[in-house]
Formats: C-alpha cells, sequence, structure tokens
C-alpha cells in the first residue's frame, strides 16, 4: 500500500491546477507498477506556510506498487517534470507536487527519501483527503491514528471542491 499526495497551485498552459491533478491520476492509472486503488476527493487551501502564492489544490491516491521506494520516487518526479515542474527555492509555487506519503509501514530517514514523509502528519491538505482514501491509517512511525491527527490540524482552514 502506497500513499501519494497530489498537489498544484500553478495552471498549466490554460490548464487549471484542478485539471492537472485529475489528469494526472489518469497518468498514475497507466504507471506500470503501479496499480489506483482509491483517489480521494479534491481540496483548495491556501498555501502552507502562508504566502502570496494561489491556493492549492490538493488530494490523495492510494495505490499498491510492484516498484521500489526509490523506482516509485523515480517515477513521480518524472511525471511532475511532464506537468511543466520547475525545481526553484521551497515551497515555490509548482504545477504538480507529488509526494510520497507513506510506503506500507516502511520508516526510513533517507536525505531524499524520508518516509512516512515528515511533515504529513501536521497538513489538513494531507490529512484529510487521505481519511477519504484510508481512514483506518495509522501513522508508521508513532503509531498515532489518523483521526488523532485530524483533531490536531482541525483549525487549518481548507474546503472540499464540489465535483
Ligand atoms: N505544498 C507545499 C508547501 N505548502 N500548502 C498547501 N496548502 N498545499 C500543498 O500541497 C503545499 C503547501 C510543499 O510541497
Ligand atoms: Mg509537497
Ligand atoms: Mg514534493
Amino acid at each position: 500500500m502506497v500513499l501519494i499526495a497530489v498537489g498544484a497551485n500553478l495552471p498549466l498552459g490554460g490548464q487549471a491546477a484542478l485539471e492537472t491533478c485529475r489528469k494526472v491520476v489518469e497518468t498514475l492509472r497507466a504507471l506500470p507498477g503501479l496499480h489506483v486503488v482509491a483517489v480521494s476527493h479534491w481540496y483548495e487551501s491556501a498555501p502552507v506556510p502562508p504566502s502570496g502564492q494561489p491556493p492549492y489544490v490538493n488530494g490523495v491516491v492510494r495505490a499498491t506498487t510492484t516498484l521500489t521506494p526509490d523506482a516509485l520516487l523515480a517515477a513521480l518526479q518524472q511525471i511532475e517534470l511532464d506537468f511543466g515542474r520547475e525545481r526553484s527555492v521551497r515551497n515555490a509555487a509548482r504545477t504538480l507536487d507529488l509526494d510520497i506519503i507513506a510506503f506500507g509501514a516502511l520508516c526510513q530517514d533517507v536525505s531524499h527519501l524520508i518516509l512516512p514523509h515528515p511533515r504529513a502528519h501536521e497538513r489538513a491538505f494531507v490529512l484529510l483527503p487521505l481519511r477519504d482514501v484510508m481512514p483506518e491509517w495509522v501513522h508508521p512511525a508513532t503509531g498515532q491514528m489518523l483521526e488523532a491527527l485530524l483533531e490536531r490540524v482541525c483549525g487549518q482552514e481548507i474546503r472540499q471542491i464540489q465535483e
């Protein structure tokens, strides 16, 4: 079981961020070695930390995979590039961000890929869509249940986009 966070806050050509997020799910469905099991609703929130950037569209995809964590990361980074991602400073606005939130119960602290994602547990824009696809999720490193983590981020402003 792998959980992939999808985020975007810049249009790609004439394509709005929400449309990019929907399209990337189709790209993930076509990725060899990845089997998409569930896709969350889409959510809109202000950038964290606050900045003058456009709001983000976020969601979470639940999948199974035969890829290794590194191979999956490489595939996701290639998809980001295919969707116009340009890397500049940290937290810069982006046309697409794909983050591995968790790879089964794997806990690793390797600099290029920390698992589970080191900030996932403190972000409503990850935890709310995660609940859509895996309400029974338990944080592999701390043993905290998703509901407990959600209580701690309930002050963060976020809204579900009506589809
Ligand atoms: N991603 C970030 C930084 N800040 N804020 C929101 N609301 N959504 C994101 O996906 C996001 C962010 C770095 O990847
Ligand atoms: Mg990110
Ligand atoms: Mg990222």
